[in-house]
């Protein structure tokens, strides 16, 4: 069989830099676009081992030529749409540009798939956070969406502009309705990584408290190499579709500092109630995290719980690590950066 091509947007991200190592494993060329910027992010590729083998090439989802002449030069057999502004607290400061890149961009690539002969398969990045305000619970392709951010709502657009080139144009176009999934290769702004990070930090004497917003919201996490089987998967089968992927499992961010200071050798007792709610730590009686309203969001999503059930039936997919073994692999990763004095101190 001819070698085929992947064509991965966003391949500085978390989870084009597991895809890339999983397709290369399977013997695909895989090219990786990548926005011109003035210092190079490509340190996730590095840290996978696989940057020298990733084909890099400069494209902006907001320019359209760009999308266009790049498909038409890779004539990729695949294409992941990974590419986003993916951080949903930030998009309500920035509803313009986070709907022009995850939604018009999105027009774009699968124009362009379109114009060239419609034969690459396409997947796109759809996500939980289209669930928002939940209408019912666990979450399955069927639910309504209800989003709740710039961000929600731009990829709820782009969900089903997927399904349209799909149902209009007959393309072999996939939407992973995703739920949160993390790894040490995970933006130190999300809740996560800030939290193994920060307290990496901590046991090290490198920060003295990590602060956080809701410590009650709650999400599905899994882990990122779990759900990369996951959008291959989608490609590999006969037709295009739709397909959550999840643990099953929710837990509050609270729920998850909790494992993650146990993991540090910590042990948290809490105290107060909201904003005022402290985590202390009981061998030395300092307050090491704290709520600040900053971190709070203008329209939050409470709690998220999916239902991967098409996804195990349909593709045989299913996720292997489990939330406590995914808080010690994140938590024991950023300790040993800490030790290696490799966390610069972030206040975001
Ligand atoms: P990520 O680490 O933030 O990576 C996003 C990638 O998109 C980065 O490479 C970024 O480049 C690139 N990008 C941003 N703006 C762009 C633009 N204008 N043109 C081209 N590329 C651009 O995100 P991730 O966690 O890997 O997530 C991958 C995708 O899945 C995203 O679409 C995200 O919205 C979606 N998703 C993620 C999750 C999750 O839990 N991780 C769940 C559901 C859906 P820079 O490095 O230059 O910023
Ligand atoms: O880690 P988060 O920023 O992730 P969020 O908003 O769920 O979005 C991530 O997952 C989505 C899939 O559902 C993706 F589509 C999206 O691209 C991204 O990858 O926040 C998780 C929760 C929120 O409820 C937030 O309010 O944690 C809460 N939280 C509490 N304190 C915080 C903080 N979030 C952040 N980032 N920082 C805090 O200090």
């Amino acid at each position: 069989m001819a070698q085929r091509t992947a064509l991965i947007t966003g391949i500085t991200g978390q989870d084009a830099a597991y895809l890339a190592k999983f397709l290369l494993e399977k013997d695909y060329r895989v090219v990786g676009t990548y926005r011109r910027t003035a210092s190079s992010n490509l340190w996730r590729l590095e840290e996978m081992g696989v940057l020298d083998r990733v084909e890099l090439i400069p494209m902006d989802l907001l320019e359209m030529t760009n999308v266009v002449r790049v498909i038409q030069k890779v004539r990729p057999s695949e294409v992941y749409n990974l590419g986003a502004q993916s951080f949903v607290g930030v998009s309500f400061e920035q509803a313009v540009y986070t709907s022009q890149v995850n939604a018009i961009g999105v027009c774009y690539l699968l124009e362009a798939v379109r114009a060239l002969d419609g034969a690459a398969r396409f997947y796109q990045a759809s996500t939980s956070e289209m669930f928002g305000k939940v209408r019912e619970e666990p979450q399955n392709e069927d639910t309504p969406f209800y989003p709740r951010s710039p961000y929600a709502v731009a990829k709820v657009y782009a969900h089903y502009m997927t399904v349209n080139y799909r149902e209009a144009h007959g393309l072999h176009a996939s939407c992973g309705i995703l739920f949160n999934h993390e790894s040490p290769l995970r933006g130190r702004e999300f809740v996560t990584r800030k939290i193994t990070a920060s307290l990496a930090k901590i046991a090290h004497g490198q920060q003295d408290v990590l602060e956080l917003g809701n410590l009650e919201a709650k999400r599905d996490w899994g882990y990122a190499a779990d759900y990369v089987r996951g959008m291959w998967m989608m490609l590999q089968h006969p037709h295009g579709d739709d397909y959550v992927l999840a643990t099953g499992e929710s837990h509050s961010v609270r729920e998850f500092v909790d494992k993650a200071a146990e993991c540090a050798g910590f042990r948290l007792a809490w105290e107060g109630e909201a904003v005022s709610a402290r985590g202390i730590d009981r061998a030395s009686g300092k307050t090491i995290v704290r709520v600040n309203p900053d971190f709070f969001r203008p329209a939050e999503v409470e709690s998220l719980r999916g239902d991967a059930s098409k996804a195990r039936r349909v593709l045989g997919w299913q996720p292997e690590v489990t939330f406590e073994q995914l808080v010690e692999i994140m938590m024991r990763a950023d300790m040993d950066r800490a030790a290696r004095g490799r966390l610069l101190h972030l206040r975001f």
